[in-house]
């Protein structure tokens, strides 16, 4: 071979190698956005970096209510949740309060639908109830419990 010859080899050599160089820094940039791989039994978990972003976690419940009550009497969701109550009535002049949050849907007569959003920010136990006339002493309540 001669000495051009031998010239273009290596620098055949040296752009395949930064190539490959340039491929496994790209490889190794997506598998450090994975942060998370663990086993639990014979499952995989992969938690992807991605999810870290979403924090955002809407919890949405569909309420019903009627004289005199609410289909639900009780909604769990955790501290830090964005919760979105559809009030759903379908018989009646009713809304939907919670005074620690300070939600309150305003009253709607049936057939309609509306809904409140807050974000669950203190733990606790707290009565959400319809704030029209004694529906709530006839039994409109529910507990809203935030872990
Ligand atoms: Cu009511």
């Amino acid at each position: 071979m001669n000495k051009k010859g031998l010239i273009w080899v290596l620098i055949i050599i040296l752009v395949v190698v930064i190539i490959f160089l340039l491929a496994s820094s790209t490889l190794e940039e997506e598998i450090s956005d994975v942060n998370v791989i663990e086993m639990s039994g014979d499952e995989l978990v992969v938690d992807l970096g991605e999810t870290d972003t979403n924090t955002k976690d809407v919890k949405e419940f569909t309420l019903d209510a009627s004289n005199f009550q609410y289909s639900l009497k009780e909604i769990k969701v955790n501290e830090g949740d964005t919760v979105r109550i559809m009030l759903n009535n379908t018989d009646g002049f009713h809304d939907i309060v919670i005074d620690e949050f300070a939600v309150s849907s305003g009253r709607i007569q049936s057939p309609a639908t509306t809904s409140v959003e807050f974000i669950a920010n203190k733990t606790g136990t707290f009565e959400y109830y319809c704030s029209v006339g004694n529906h709530r002493a006839q039994g409109m309540v529910g507990q809203l419990i935030v872990e």
